[in-house]
């Protein structure tokens, strides 16, 4: 181990590590940071592609762009070659291009709701960044809601009130280790995505806290078509349910709480609403049908007798019922949050020590965490006098159809005929559902602009390609609420020559369109730094000992912020006294049945939770797409960032991402491990590298998302990817009309051996870089 000092630190999303140069100054190695007892080896990924053929190290024009002005043209974006200009025409290329489309068509034209993760870091934050330059040249179209768990945050807004100032405050590690008897995870507790902290991390702590859960005693059962989804060192009992079936697995639970008269009669009259309704629902009263636990089992593929032992024991023991994000990223995600929180309702231990509901633990390392509720200054992204919006996966959509009427949140809005995408941090071609509708959508823009530091499949659909720094080469602050760290991160590395700060870059684009001093407030990236640590030491005035002065993090690298001394139980106060502390909800209550969703009369998501029937599931029609795919967060990287990374590489087989399946399925396909396949629908279809393992259910196969889009393209129109990426396979469709959140776990498809010579892996190539013909201003 390294001793502290020797090599300063920098922080990404999946951590803090000391960063070692070689004799030329290059990176050349990661040491863990001393305080991270659980350092993801993510990190690792980096060191050999800070430079190299897939760094992007000046500004580079589309040359269909470049030669016949604004429009996607012949050569789609994507297959285009790139030609390199200077930071000064770049940046009056840019200019003149937004000042052209507002002049031509107003800012509701311009698209910068630029979705994503961008890297680790306060000041450095690309979106923030770009909505305060374009909040400075008057507005754009921007997006609402997630990628993560849309559908979870509209509903949960609903439910319990605003979601937001609960979403990762939720009921500590500590509890659990302290009370919890029975911990259901409903998909399970992927450590996996435990390494991953919006902003950054400081230290590691789901692996610890839920060992330290199982050393006490707690029972941990893992209700997920997927095995590894609790780690094996918690000795899980595995309810491998059918994909999307657990809301009415749930609903067989609470049919039999029901019927044995089991259920917390005086917490649902104290501090809920609605449940009435609910209930009626439960027993069929409407439709005929109760949710019975004998229903449950056809619908989900368990026994109806385990179905009912495990009512009777969350009952009879302390229990805490969680569900990972993952299940809102599915058709009707809005409805297993609710009706998770409906049976914690009827359970009766929602606000007691380790009972209650938890959602999202260890999907990122924030939740759940015991560290102090730090307040976060930011620079202000000013005001956006566009009204305009989508729900953030309705990005084809929008392009495709412009004008078209959508429903969001009981509300009905029109898409604006977007001119103008600008993007900053996010990769569409990673996030987007059914990327061979996405390219259509994509064609239809005039201009679109993107900050890239390589060349992914974002950068390589861009027209105008603004090379932007990564983490170790910019000087940031790391300070997360429950993180128990707040790091300096240093710049560690020169950045390659030709390579800006995505502030650097917006404040040149401001200087030309002339509001500089509106973009910077007359304030360098240092002095930014400076009032940001000092508007976050004012906002936190109650630690144990003082936030450090700027000044006072540098000299001593991270300062420890003490954590509370109780553990922090989610609606404790309410429990105790509703009255005194209601919900933000119309009742001020819990709402098991809404009024306010029934009022809007939807026929895709009723007021109460209720089971609706996926389009595509393995209860379905399986005749020619028989197997469910789950496309689950990567294990060796955060998304689409560092698949080019020498640790994500390592894990692909034969170049391509690994695809894992049960070995009666594989047997069937005549399929082994370590055979390259084709995965397919009437979407699309991808190449894979197999793992054939009973760590899947049958009838479900898993293929990260995260494998750069690699395209091919086939005699239909519809492009291949060689590489692996799964969003060409899922189902571009919102959740429901309430939340219109992404669906991409709901999708079928078949696997089938590849026979053929796979073709070459390009994923990580550039793309042709060519000398300059014409300038279109020439
Ligand atoms: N099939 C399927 N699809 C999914 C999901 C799924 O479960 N299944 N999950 C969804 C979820 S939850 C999410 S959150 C999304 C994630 O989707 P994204 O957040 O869009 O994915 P990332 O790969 O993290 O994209 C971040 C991009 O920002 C760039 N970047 C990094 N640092 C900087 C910087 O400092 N400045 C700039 N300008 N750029 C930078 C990176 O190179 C990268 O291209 O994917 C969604 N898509
Ligand atoms: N290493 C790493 N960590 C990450 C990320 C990453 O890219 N890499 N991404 C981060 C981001 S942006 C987010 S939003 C979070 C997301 O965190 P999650 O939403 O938890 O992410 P997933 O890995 O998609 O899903 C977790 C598990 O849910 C299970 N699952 C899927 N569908 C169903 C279902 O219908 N029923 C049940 N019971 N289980 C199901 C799958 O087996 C899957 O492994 O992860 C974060 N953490
Ligand atoms: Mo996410």
């Amino acid at each position: 181990m390294t001793s502290p000092k020797t090599f300063p630190l920098t922080s990404f999303h999946w951590g803090t590590y000391r960063a070692e140069l070689d004799g030329q100054g290059k990176l050349s190695k990661l040491h863990d940071f001393e305080h991270d007892d659980d350092p993801s080896p993510i990190g690792a990924g980096i060191v050999d592609v800070l430079d190299g053929p897939t760094r992007i190290t000046q500004p580079m024009v589309r040359k269909g762009w470049m030669e016949n002005g604004p429009q996607a043209g012949d050569t789609p974006r994507g297959e285009d070659s790139f030609v390199p200009v200077s930071w000064d025409t770049a940046i009056d290329l840019v200019a003149r291009e937004l000042q052209r489309v507002k002049k031509n068509y107003s800012n509701e034209a311009i698209y910068a709701g630029s979705y994503g993760w961008a890297s680790a870091g306060r000041f450095h934050h690309a979106q923030g960044q770009l909505k305060r330059f374009m909040n400075g040249m008057g507005g754009f179209v921007r997006s609402v809601n997630s990628y993560s768990l849309a559908a979870g945050e509209v509903i949960v807004d609903h439910v319990l009130g605003n979601y937001n100032e609960m979403i990762y405050r939720q009921t500590s590690w500590q509890s659990i280790i302290d009370d919890t008897e029975l911990f259901v995870a409903f998909g399970g507790l992927p450590l996996k995505n435990g390494q991953i902290g919006q902003g950054g991390v400081g230290r590691h702590r789901q692996a610890e806290a839920m060992q330290q859960a199982r050393d006490a005693g707690v029972k941990f059962v893992n209700v997920s078509p997927i095995r590894a989804d609790v780690t094996g060192d918690l000795d899980a009992d595995w309810i491998a349910l059918r994909p999307g079936s657990d809301v009415a697995f749930m609903l067989g639970l609470a049919h039999t709480l029901v019927s044995k008269n089991l259920h917390a009669r005086d917490f649902l009259e104290r501090c809920t609403v609605g449940f009435d309704q609910f209930h009626a629902y439960l027993l069929g009263e409407n439709d005929g049908q109760p949710k019975s636990a004998a229903w449950a089992a056809e619908k989900s593929g368990i026994p109806a007798q385990q179905i009912i032992d495990l009512a009777h024991q969350m009952c009879s023991k302390r229990t805490m019922l969680s569900a990972s994000w993952s299940l809102t990223r599915q058709e009707h995600g809005e409805q297993p949050f609710w009706m998770l929180i409906t049976l914690a309702a009827m359970v009766g231990q929602i606000g007691l020590s380790g009972g209650g509901f938890g959602l999202g633990y260890s999907a990122v390392n924030n939740i759940g965490l015991e560290g102090k509720d730090i307040k976060l200054a930011a620079m202000s992204q000013g005001h956006n006098p566009v009204d305009s919006f989508i729900p953030v996966a309705r990005i084809s959509d929008m392009l495709l159809n412009p004008g078209t009427e959508f429903s969001y949140n009981g509300a009905q809005y029109s898409y604006p005929d977007i001119k103008l995408i600008y993007w900053a941090g996010g990769n569409p071609f990673h996030h987007h559902q059914d990327l061979n509708r996405l390219r259509k959508a994509w064609a239809k823009p005039e201009t679109i602009i993107a900050h890239e530091w390589c060349w992914n499949s974002h950068a390589k659909h861009a027209d105008i390609v603004l090379p932007c720094t990564t983490p170790p080469e910019r000087e940031d602050l790391l300070l997360n609420p429950r993180d128990p760290y707040q790091i300096w991160m240093q710049k560690v590395v020169e950045p390659p020559k030709g390579v800006l700060d995505d502030f650097e870059i917006f404040r040149m684009l401001a200087a030309k369109l002339g509001f500089e001093e509106a973009f910077t407030e007359g304030r360098t990236q240092q002095e930014w730094l400076e009032v940001l640590q000092d508007r976050s030491r004012a906002m936190n005035t109650d630690l144990e000992e003082p936030m450090f002065k700027l000044s006072e993090l540098k000299d001593a690298e991270y300062q420890h912020i003490a954590p509370p001394q109780d553990a922090f139980i989610m609606l404790a106060d309410y429990r105790r006294n509703p009255e005194a502390h209601p919900l933000k909800t119309p009742s001020g209550k819990i709402e098991i049945g809404s009024r306010t969703i029934a009022g809007y009369n939807l026929t895709d998501c009723y007021g109460h939770p209720a089971w609706f029937e996926p389009q595509e599931w393995l209860g379905g029609d399986t005749s020619r797409h028989p197997l469910h795919i789950l496309s689950n967060q990567p294990k060796t990287k955060l998304h689409s960032q560092l698949d080019h990374g020498s640790y994500s590489r390592q894990h692909k087989i034969s170049e391509r991402e690994p695809l894992t399946m049960h070995p009666d399925d594989a047997a069937r396909r005549g399929v082994q491990s370590g055979d390259v396949v084709k995965v397919h629908n009437d979407r699309g279809a991808c190449l894979c590298g197999v793992i054939v393992s009973s760590e899947v259910m049958p009838g479900v196969v898993q293929l990260s998302t995260g494998a750069w889009y690699d395209p091919e393209k086939g005699a239909d129109g519809n492009a291949m990817c060689k590489h692996g990426n799964p969003n060409v396979l899922t189902l571009d469709r919102g959740t429901s009309t309430l939340a219109q959140g992404p669906i991409a776990h709901s999708c079928l498809v078949e696997v089938s051996l590849f026979t053929d010579t796979p073709p070459k892996v390009t994923a990580h190539q550039p793309p042709e870089i060519c000398a300059v013909n014409k300038r279109p201003d020439s």
